[in-house]
């Protein structure tokens, strides 16, 4: 038998992974997921950027449905940044992992623009979209310069 302390030491050691990956079996998944919900989010974003750039006409209803697709993205990645994600076919930089809160604040950063970006939507006022756009955009730049490899 092995002894009590020994055996919740290794009930620790197994279950702690699961709790803080809980919802990704692999880290390949946890990839996959996170890129998969930023690809989203930056093919609506090329959407409304055709629109802002004067390539596509501006339709209220459309740019609304856009930025409702990019405020929903905009919350999922974050989860799946699980330590040890860094892998050869990520771009994520290691600094993610080391620093977490200045990582954490560019996230919420972004979605507290993107927020700003929905409500301009809402508006239907072209010049509002056109300034909350710019926002959303920086803020995806500030985390990519900072934390995206090439
Ligand atoms: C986008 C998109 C990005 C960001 C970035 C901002 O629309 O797909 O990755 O904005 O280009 O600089």
């Amino acid at each position: 038998m092995r002894p009590p302390i020994a055996s919740i030491a290794l009930t620790a050691m197994i279950a702690l992974p699961f709790s803080a990956q809980a919802q990704f079996a692999k880290v390949e998944d946890a990839v996959k997921y996170r890129q998969s919900a930023l690809s989203v989010m930056g093919t609506h974003m090329g959407r409304v950027g055709a629109v802002v750039k004067g390539e596509r006409p501006y339709d209220k209803a459309a740019v609304e449905a856009d930025v409702a697709v990019i405020e929903t993205m905009s919350k999922l990645p974050w989860s799946a940044f699980v330590p040890g994600s860094d892998l050869p076919n990520s771009k994520a930089k290691p600094a993610i992992w080391k620093e977490q809160d200045k990582f954490k604040a560019g996230a919420e950063k972004m979605q507290q623009e993107v927020a700003k970006l929905s409500t301009a939507a809402k508006s239907g006022d072209l010049n509002a979209v056109k300034s909350a756009f710019g926002g959303v955009g920086q803020a995806c730049k500030a985390c990519h310069d900072d934390y995206r490899n090439k």
